[in-house]
């Protein structure tokens, strides 16, 4: 039975070029800085965001870490968004192994944080306070349904921050879904921000890795940072080559992911009984939910789903997230609406 992976676009295994290249890439130990497939893949990485520099990492949550850690002490705070992946999904990595301390805002729709509470989240100077230094930021949105923000919206933020002194990191894990959406260029959201991740292993289909790009400064204080986490990896550029094929080839690609997620979703939307988080989805996640009348929970529906070779992602008791990417078709997307119409019925 062909499997529909709707899980996440985490799930994409490397296309058959990226595993050519992954055979016949030229190696060296990283650690020392001596890999030429890495770093020439931390080259192209930084001139696409427009940084002076790049550092490959293990993971999305690893290069958020890393970035936060080469901008925070112990002690300071982070203002992030309360639907982020920083604050929901990395295990809290940023007080267990930074001490710092996070202050979540409402994300708005949009994964937007509104201006105005920033500003009233900044701390005084005072000694009973934590000290703000940094303002996290994520695009796309992952729990704000795949949504996008703007590069004004973007520029406004980084501005807002400098002239107060506080730094801004972008988790951009899906930043050329953002891209795309837009039809603009990347470094239109990568340029203001101080730090920015991206991530090679999600819709762009490598098997393994992110990377952190900011300023040479800011990248040498996260090498360390790197080291500290264990994430020196030797031999990677094995690795890297499929990173290399995955920004040279796979990112305006993304716009089929979007446009296959708005057939899925304009297809489910006529079941009754499904009731469409994000009506319209922005790039390549369809969010839904049971109507009341559904009998069934998540639990049930996402079983009933997987006998047909359906895989889906529980994001509650009634509730789902669907997630298009490289390896499902236009075949994929039928089956699952034609799935979904019998697991309701
Ligand atoms: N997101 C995963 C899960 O962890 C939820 C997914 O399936 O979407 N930032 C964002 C916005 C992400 O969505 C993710 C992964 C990460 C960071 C972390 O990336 P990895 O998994 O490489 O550590």
């Amino acid at each position: 039975m062909v499997i529909v992976d709707l899980r996440s676009d985490t799930v994409t295994k490397p296309t058959p070029e990226m595993r050519k290249a992954m055979a016949i890439a030229e190696v060296g130990d990283d650690v020392y800085g001596e890999d030429p497939t890495v770093n020439k893949l931390q080259e192209i990485a930084a001139d696409m965001m427009g940084k002076e520099a790049s550092l490959f990492v293990a993971s999305g949550t690893m290069g958020n870490l890393a970035g936060v850690l080469a901008q925070c002490q112990r002690g300071d705070e982070v203002i992030v968004g309360n639907k982020t992946h920083i604050f929901l999904n990395e295990a809290g990595g940023i007080s267990v192994l930074g001490g710092v301390h996070s202050h979540q805002l409402p994300n708005q729709p949009d994964g937007s944080l509104a201006l105005e509470d920033i500003e009233a989240a900044i701390r005084m100077d005072d000694p009973h306070e934590p000290i703000t230094r940094l303002i996290c930021l994520e695009n796309t949105h992952n729990r704000c349904g795949g949504t996008y923000q703007s590069s004004e919206y973007i520029k406004q933020v980084c501005d807002f921050a400098h002239q107060r002194g506080l730094f801004v990191h972008l988790d951009g894990a899906r930043i050329f879904n953002a891209a795309v959406a837009q039809r603009i260029d990347v470094r239109a959201l990568s340029a203001p921000v101080d730090s920015i991740t991206f991530c090679l292993s999600k819709g762009l289909c490598a098997p393994v890795g992110s990377l952190l790009c900011g300023s040479q400064e800011l990248i040498r204080k996260a090498h360390r940072m790197r080291k500290m986490l264990g994430g020196g990896m030797r031999q990677a550029g094995i690795l890297a080559a499929a990173g290399i094929i995955a920004l040279e080839t796979m990112t305006t690609r993304l716009l089929e992911d979007h446009q296959r997620a708005r057939k899925l979703s304009e297809g489910l939307k006529k079941i009754p009984g499904i009731v469409l988080e994000n009506a319209i989805p922005a790039t390549n996640m369809v969010f839904l939910s049971l109507a009341e009348d559904v009998k069934d929970n998540a639990i049930e529906i996402a079983g009933f789903l997987k006998h047909q070779g359906i895989l889906v992602d529980q994001t509650g008791n009634r509730s789902f997230r669907l997630v298009l990417h490289y390896w499902i078709d236009d075949a994929g997307v039928e089956k699952t609406i034609t799935a979904f119409k019998s697991a309701i019925n």
